[in-house]
């Protein structure tokens, strides 16, 4: 796509991000009271912050402040330039309220259609996109990428899966769009209708908006014989259109960095951290008018990776989200991120890619319920597979559960709509 950065040398980028961070700066201390009084008590002037290298000396952006200057106080720009407004998938609270110009529109739709034709999509494809439509900023953001890149988008939304199924079928979508719990619902229910979802046309699934481990992934490939491409993005920078895979090589996401620049800290000191070390993303908006955000803390855990890709591109590569800073599960002293137990879980074929982790407290003690499903149609030793589950547990992360139900396959609550949700905290 002509006027990237995709393929420049570093440093010619590097004086893009820094002239546009400087502008942002600029824009946010005029125009966000927050921002002015961030800076002002930290010392620190929009003119010291002169270079990405400057980045350092600004103080950081966090989900409480969203929160406290609910709904708008964030905004950049009057009410009336804005012309669409979405919010975050908060699960407790208010939600986090972010609003975009025409200008952050045509941003957003240009590093979607970016981010598909990265992940090998074609115009002319056709693209089922069955993220859910509405505040959730999954639905619209795959939709306008998909017009900006002239595919025929089948704006299904989510839920409706045996309509989805015929749908895919009928109008022969090669490319389905949506969070990886759905894609395996999307196979579930295909298969519950008699029509082998490898079968169907679609070839790419362009997941996203929920962490999925590789072992997951592999499932998902499987079931629907197709790629499995990552997505990354949140609300707060602008939704989808943060990071994506490349077909080519898979070895990353790319993140479109001349609009969003990364960083990851030590969420325990707030350092910087080296290439390659696992830790929260800090992210900067670039080019963004309504909503600018400055060291955005995702509480996304990641790592970062420079230097060019197999396939030509030369932007920084996000590892995939490994958890999340508050999902962190602290079991008789042992840390352990639910996707460390994705992780083992998946390596028994007998286990199907369904799982709940329940935590509670007994005599002060935390408490890790562990339920897994078993793959259809298993008809081995059920004791035997909760005892072997138990034991790679025990052995490949130091903790064993309080205890393990192993049940019959399609028990557990399948996601029609929205994010999977898989950790029941009742502490
Ligand atoms: O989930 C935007 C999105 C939609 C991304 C569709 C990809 C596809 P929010 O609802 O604001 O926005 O939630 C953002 O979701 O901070 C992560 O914790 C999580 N998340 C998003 N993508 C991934 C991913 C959208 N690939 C929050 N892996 C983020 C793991 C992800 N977590």
């Amino acid at each position: 796509m002509a006027g990237t950065t995709e393929r420049t040398a570093l440093e010619e980028r590097q004086e893009l991000q820094s002239e546009r961070l400087r502008d942002t700066v600029a824009h946010a201390y005029e125009n966000v009271r927050f921002y002015r009084d961030r800076l002002d008590e930290t010392g620190v002037s929009p003119e010291d912050i002169q270079s990405v290298d400057d980045l350092e000396r600004l103080p950081f952006t966090t989900k409480e402040d969203f929160r406290d200057e609910y709904p708008d106080g964030l905004f950049a720009v009057d009410a009336d330039e804005l012309l669409r407004i979405h919010a975050s998938s908060g699960t407790t609270g208010k939600p986090k309220i972010v609003g975009y110009t025409e200008r952050d529109l045509e941003l957003w739709d240009e590093v979607m259609a970016r981010s598909m034709e990265a992940a090998g999509i074609e115009p002319g494809d056709t693209v089922q996109n069955a993220y859910g439509y509405g505040l959730f900023t999954g639905g619209l953001g795959f939709h306008g990428g998909a017009e900006e890149l002239g595919t025929t988008v089948i704006p299904t939304g989510s839920g409706n899966t045996q309509r989805q199924v015929e749908l895919a079928r009928d109008l022969e979508s090669d490319v389905l769009a949506c969070t990886p719990s759905y894609a395996l619902y999307f196979a579930e229910t295909a298969h519950e209708m008699g029509v082998d979802p490898r079968e169907l046309p679609v070839s790419t699934v362009l997941y996203g908006a929920e962490p999925c481990t590789e072992p997951m992934r592999a499932e998902l490939e499987d079931r629907l014989g197709a790629a499995g491409i990552e997505n990354y993005g949140l609300s707060e920078l602008i939704g989808p259109g943060v990071a994506v895979e490349c077909r080519e090589a898979q070895d990353g996401m790319h993140i479109w960095e001349e609009h969003f620049y990364p960083e990851v800290i030590d969420p325990q000191t707030d350092e910087t951290l080296p290439e390659g070390e696992e830790g929260e993303l800090v992210l900067t908006s670039l080019s963004k008018e309504a909503l600018p955000v400055l060291r955005y803390r995702t509480g996304d855990l990641t790592s970062l990776t420079y230097g060019e890709c197999a396939c030509g591109r030369t932007t920084a590569r996000m590892d995939s989200v490994t958890g999340r800073a508050d999902d962190l599960l602290i079991v008789r002293g042992v840390n352990l991120y639910p996707s460390q137990i994705e992780d083992v879980v998946l390596e028994f074929d007998a286990v199907a890619p369904h799982y709940r982790i329940d935590l509670s407290r007994e005599d002060e003690l935390d408490r890790l319920a562990l339920t897994v499903e078993l793959a259809e149609g298993f008809d081995g030793d059920r004791e035997r597979l909760r005892e072997a589950v138990l034991e790679r547990l025990e052995n490949a992360l130091s903790v064993r559960p309080d205890s393990l139900d192993v049940v019959e396959y399609g028990t557990l609550e399948r996601t029609e709509v929205g994010k999977v949700k898989r950790v029941y905290d009742h502490r």
